[in-house]
């Protein structure tokens, strides 16, 4: 980096809260409490974990500074989609075990899981952690989707652990990464290799939360740029009044952050697909919803509109997710024959000639342009990848036929015209918003703290971060405590519970509650964007989903 932007430079010197316990620096005794359990099956987790199942959550608790603890040689990895703050964790993880003793050494293994497996590495000095503090991305030494799952692979991160004298591992990521992490730490600890496995709770898609852990860091900053831009187009929507804007957004699964959009903006539509899913609805149920909405908006003179569509909402979709799962074994059992049709309409021929009848016809009712979509390589896990299907161009297409028919029945005399969004990777590399910046740094602290303390198979957590960090408390979750059994791939695997919406939660709550009116009505609220310095109210509120959850 030879030149950074003047917000950058004026970011480089914010120096981001710690909770009250870690004031002192990180070389502090954490208080233990009673033995845990898994979240469900815990016969067959604590079968699976048996060195590291039923260990207590642990607090740090204010007290004085300790003499300087045993100098560390920790190795950090960054795992799976960027998330604002992942560069303050690093810098948080890096100050804290420097305060635990100045001669603590930090690697940072790079492009992800791969860079473990492979050896690749980067000595992280003072000068390199400066350059990053309170930044966006991931850059530093970049992230990657390797699944770390296999002994092998825990094998090769031994031998390359040792080689550089790397006594515990920080794994930053989300739901799989943090399982993997808790494997890992099972492996060492079972085979009596002296390595610690630490992880932090990080994803922009906010599904890696539960009663310990408040949030993913990077949701906050993810949503309020998005909420900025759709604020903006709900502002351009009400001054051009001629165009109904579809925007879908990121969120693999969940639909954490168009609910918490959805709040942030009050557009004239959020699908939920949680919500889709407990209601069973068909795609047709969708656009009817959809189209009934621009009709009664039409009905007022307002042809113009907002809807927010989450990422995931395909898969959430009853007759999509078996059409889905056809196709994924279909692609995979047929993969040399498919993979020899480059021509269009062969592969959708192909296809529709091998699926089954109900799938063969929800196949036939998408725009052709879905269809093909739908047949693009999947991700390494045999997944569809959903952020490459454009839902929101499906949707605006599919209500622009029903108006037709509508308008044909002289039930709608409006005029429709739409654009289409999609937000994801705007938001994940953003300037983390000063509760990510504070959130991350406290994160990457705290899990400091915990490698001081000789833990493993724990992840960092950070709490009451709706109140003043001042009284923010921190400690570890042992993620044994987060896992569940479900089914992957035809097996049986530990994995710990992805956080979807909840229907019966405060945010969705609220999001029922005004949604009619919103509907109907022009309430569009616009945000602007994430300020860094000023009032409290302006810079330092937290997400409405949080606010509404834990208050
Ligand atoms: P993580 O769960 O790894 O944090 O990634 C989330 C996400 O940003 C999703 O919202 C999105 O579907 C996906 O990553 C996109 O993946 P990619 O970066 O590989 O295109």
């Amino acid at each position: 980096m030879t030149q950074i932007s003047a917000l950058q430079q004026a970011r480089a010197a914010y120096r981001p809260k710690l909770p009250p316990a870690l004031n002192q620096g990180a070389n502090i005794i954490a208080a233990a409490g009673a033995a845990t359990t898994s979240a469900a099956d815990c016969e067959k987790i604590a079968g699976l974990f048996k060195n590291t199942y039923g260990s207590p959550i642990l607090t740090f608790e204010k007290n004085a500074a300790a003499a300087a603890g045993k100098a560390l040689t920790v190795g950090v990895i960054l795992s799976g989609g960027q998330a604002p703050g992942g560069h303050n964790v690093i810098a948080g993880l890096f100050d804290g075990l420097k305060s635990i003793n100045s001669a603590s050494k930090l690697y940072g293994f790079l492009r992800g899981p791969d860079g473990l497996i492979k050896s690749q590495y980067l000595e992280l000095t003072a000068a390199i952690i400066d350059a990053y503090r309170n930044t966006g991305g991931f850059d530093m030494i970049g992230s990657g989707r390797t699944k770390l799952e296999t002994p092998e692979q825990f094998e090769l991160g031994r031998k390359h652990c040792a080689a550089l004298g790397i006594d515990s591992l920080v794994i930053i990521g989300g739901d799989d990464s943090n399982t993997n992490a808790c494997l890992l730490a099972e492996y060492y600890k079972s085979s009596g290799i002296p390595i610690k496995v630490v992880g932090c709770p990080k994803t922009i898609d906010g599904d890696l939360k539960n009663d310990q852990i408040e949030a993913s860091f990077g949701f906050d900053t993810a949503c309020r740029v998005y909420s900025e831009l759709i604020g903006n187009i709900e502002r351009d929507a009400n001054s051009a009044k001629k165009y109904w804007h579809f925007i879908k957004l990121m969120g693999r699964s969940a639909s954490h952050i168009a609910l918490e959009c959805a709040l942030q903006t009050q557009p004239n539509i959020a699908i939920i697909s949680e919500e889709v899913a407990e209601r069973k609805m068909t795609l047709g149920e969708i656009v009817e919803d959809i189209a009934r909405a621009v009709v009664k908006r039409a009905a007022a003179g307002n042809n113009f509109g907002v809807a927010l569509i989450p990422e995931g909402l395909i898969e959430f979709i009853p007759e999509m997710k078996s059409l889905i799962a056809e196709l994924n074994d279909l692609i995979a059992a047929e993969a040399a024959a498919f993979g020899q049709l480059s021509d269009p309409d062969e592969k959708l021929q192909f296809i529709n000639s091998h699926l089954g009848r109900d799938s063969s016809f929800t196949f036939s009712s998408l725009p052709r342009s879905i269809q093909l979509q739908l047949c693009l390589d999947r991700d390494p896990h045999g997944n569809v990848q959903v952020s490459q299907i454009e839902t929101e161009k499906m949707l605006a297409e599919m209500v622009a036929f029903r108006l037709k028919e509508l308008k044909a029945e002289g039930l709608y005399q409006g005029k429709f015209s739409s654009q289409t969004h999609f937000f994801g990777y705007e938001g994940r590399c953003a300037a983390p918003s000063n509760y990510d910046a504070d959130y991350c740094y406290s994160l990457g602290y705290t899990a400091a703290a915990l490698l001081g303390n000789g833990k493993t198979g724990y992840m960092a957590s950070v709490r009451n971060t709706t109140q003043p960090a001042s009284e923010w408390t921190c400690g570890g979750i042992p993620i044994t405590m987060m896992l569940n059994m479900e089914r992957r791939h035809g097996a049986d695997k530990p994995v710990i519970q992805k956080a979807l919406v909840k229907l019966d939660g405060a945010p969705f709550l609220r999001f029922v509650s005004r949604r009619e009116h919103w509907a109907a009505a022009t309430d569009y609220v616009y945000p602007g964007p994430i300020q860094y310095f000023g009032p409290d109210e302006v810079c330092n509120q937290v997400t409405k989903t949080l606010e509404l959850e834990r208050n």
